[in-house]
């Protein structure tokens, strides 16, 4: 037993010298140490019971979150190997938790889940937490080892046995609060990514639960609890998306198919949208940035479509030309693809490289297309008139375009009359305040650092781009300034490199019209200038509600909590009190504006970025869509929800 213990303990030594790295710099392994690294945890644990499932060998996946703000993920999976593992000397189980890379599976033919920064394995989830609890049933035994901080506080023990058939793993872990700076789990990102599982996995269940808070009548039940399962898999997922939309035809159409040796899955539809909506994942993760699956998907989707619309209703509108931007106008297309070893690009790795997915994913859509249009001539008709739609719109559009990009607005040429800019031209300092309003915009001029803060005043609302056609947008005086202003230029032809300021900062008064003026610019920029999101370019401003005045001591407060100590430690001090409430941005003087609001040292900005990009399409398609009460009703009673989703 002492010559065991021996050996364990020297295998100890390694293993933490592999995974103390994974301490050191756990950022390079798992993205970051704030609520997304956090949330990375799970993600890793739950891929490699993914894993099982995609090996057909498991169809229930349970996560909860404990009331420590631990995680307890669950499979029906074969179970981690306990064997001793012949090159390691040390049972399988240590080595899967504890080697790094070594991962999920051995053989390299399973399709190893490893999109960005994914698939760095559950040995770093082990590594990142104080505790880490795992468990396996296999062969009739169950099995467990614990952990600290990464390291085997004992070897592998028996806690019982069960009958053969039964298997699986169970991880709990326990993130160490030295390394996350934020240590909350939210669960409805927990379930908004379960669900994506759930439908791009068809036929597995996935439950999560939160117990830490529980039924006051029965403490057994956890008041949050969802079960996801999807008996038709991508089919659903974009009726999901859709849900604030109006599609032209019932049913998404969904294939799958071969694209060159890979398998791919594909659902699309249309809706009476002016935006496209392409989700793309490759092994079962979002591929945010697309790649060379989407660029073959576009490619081969415009050719089937040009094909089949051209002797459909050509005769009607033959002066006009599909092209593919036509094609994409409405359509909401999922696009599952799994690799083998596929490989990452771009600062992000959300965007896919290996280059025979295009060709491949091109000839797959263009063949199960080609054949469904034959038979469904129907539904090949709704699809061919709005294309056409689409392009006669375009050509229209084309004219006013021109006439912006003639002024050089695309361009970023000159600058507008409207824009007080500032004199540094290192868009690394410079700032553009968006006010509302001309009166504020006023205040804000006067009380501007010149340097670096340049104003843009924006007269009331500003058009909503998710019911405007491109004629509306580009004929809108407001967002024609705001692109002149930026620079950077809009979608496909979106050049970071141009862009004139590093902080974009919108400044709306903290009401309800404010926060409306907010979600319009965060729509247009979500749409229109996304990577101006993605990169944490885009700023709120948070105005004070309230200045109390006491003798010669102003003080600016921003929640009703804080206003209400101060009134209170004032009386209890025997002091006068003078309460002014802001309604809005006029009322404050340019020092006030500044020295609260937009001065470095004291403002408070909120970044704005978008977390789950299908979670966001669904807020804005939901809140700037057609429908008009609900929209209303949710601005008004939920607008810092919203954002809060969009974990602004
Ligand atoms: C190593 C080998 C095998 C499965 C696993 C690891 C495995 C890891 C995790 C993590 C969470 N759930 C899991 N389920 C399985 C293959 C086992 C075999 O060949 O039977």
């Amino acid at each position: 037993m002492a010559e065991n213990e021996q050996e364990y303990s020297g295998s100890n030594i390694t293993v933490l010298e592999g995974l103390e790295a994974v301490r050191v710099r756990p950022a390079m392994y798992i993205g970051s140490t704030d609520t997304r690294g956090l949330h990375h945890l799970v993600w890793e644990v739950v891929d490699n019971s993914v894993d099982e499932a995609l090996a057909g060998y498991c169809n229930r996946i349970e996560i909860t979150i404990l009331p420590n703000n631990g995680i307890r993920v669950v499979d029906n999976g074969r179970g981690i190997p306990t064997d001793i593992h012949p090159k390691e000397k040390v049972g399988t189980l240590q080595v899967v938790m504890t080697k790094l890379h070594a991962g999920g599976k051995f053989d390299a033919n399973s399709y190893k889940v490893s999109a960005g920064l994914h698939g760095v394995g559950v040995s770093c989830v082990n590594a990142l937490s104080s505790h880490l609890i795992a468990t396996s049933t296999r062969g009739g035994k169950i099995i467990r080892q614990e952990f600290g901080k990464g390291a085997p506080l004992a070897p592998q023990y028996e806690i019982g046995t069960v009958s053969a058939e039964v298997r699986g793993t169970t991880i709990e872990f326990y993130p160490d609060n030295t390394i996350f700076t934020e240590t909350v789990y939210d669960y409805e990102t927990i379930a908004t990514r379960a669900r994506e599982f759930s439908y791009l996995n068809k036929g597995l269940t996935i439950v999560v639960s939160d117990e830490r808070v529980l039924d006051p009548a029965d403490p057994n039940i956890p008041l949050k609890k969802e079960e996801f399962y999807s008996p038709d898999g991508l089919g659903s997922f974009v009726e999901f998306i859709d849900k604030n939309r109006k599609p032209l035809f019932e049913k998404p159409i969904v294939f799958s198919s071969n694209a060159g040796e890979y398998p791919v899955e594909i659902a699309i539809r249309y809706t009476d949208s002016y935006q496209d909506n392409i989700f793309s994942f490759v092994n079962n993760v979002n591929t945010y940035d697309g790649g060379t699956h989407v660029t073959g998907f576009k490619t081969g989707l415009t050719r089937i479509v040009v094909k089949h619309a051209t002797g459909k209703i050509s005769k009607l509108k033959k002066d006009v030309e599909i092209t593919g931007a036509d094609v994409l106008e409405g359509l909401t297309a999922i696009i599952a693809i799994k690799i083998p070893q596929p490989q990452f690009e771009g600062q992000t790795k959300r965007k896919l490289g290996n280059s025979e997915a295009k060709s491949g994913v091109e000839t797959a859509v263009f063949r199960a297309l080609d054949e469904f249009f034959a038979e469904n001539p129907s539904i090949t008709k709704i699809i061919a008139e709005k294309a056409y739609n689409t392009a006669e719109g375009r050509v229209a559009a084309h004219k006013a375009k021109a006439a912006v990009s003639r002024k050089g607005i695309l361009e970023g040429g000159g600058l507008p009359g409207k824009l007080s800019d500032c004199s540094s031209r290192t868009p690394e300092k410079c700032e553009l305040f968006l006010v509302e309003g001309d009166s504020a915009g006023g205040s804000a001029k006067q009380g501007r650092t010149r340097e670096f803060q340049a104003i843009l005043a924006l007269k009331g609302k500003i058009l909503n781009v998710e019911k405007a056609n491109d004629v509306q947008i580009f004929g809108n005086d407001e967002i024609k300034t705001m692109i002149q202003s930026i620079g950077s230029g809009i979608k496909d032809d979106f050049k970071i490199d141009k862009l004139r300021y590093h902080k974009i900062i919108i400044m709306t008064d903290a009401d309800v019209d404010g926060s409306h003026i907010q979600t319009l610019l965060l729509t247009f920029f979500f749409r229109y200038m996304r990577p101006l999101i993605d990169g944490g370019f885009v700023y709120l401003a948070t105005p004070p509600l309230y200045r109390i005045k006491s003798g010669k001591q102003e003080t600016y407060h921003f929640t009703d909590e804080d206003k209400d100590a101060m009134l209170k430690s004032l009386r209890d001090s025997g002091k006068k009190s003078e309460l002014q409430r802001y309604k809005g941005l006029g009322e404050m003087n340019a020092d006030q504006l500044a020295s609260t609001t937009m001065a470095p040292e004291t403002r408070v900005l909120k970044q704005c970025f978008v977390s789950d990009a299908i979670a966001a399409d669904q807020i804005f398609s939901m809140l700037m869509g057609e429908e008009v009460e609900p929209r209303r009703k949710f601005i008004e009673s939920n607008a810092y929800k919203v954002l809060d989703k969009l974990d602004i």
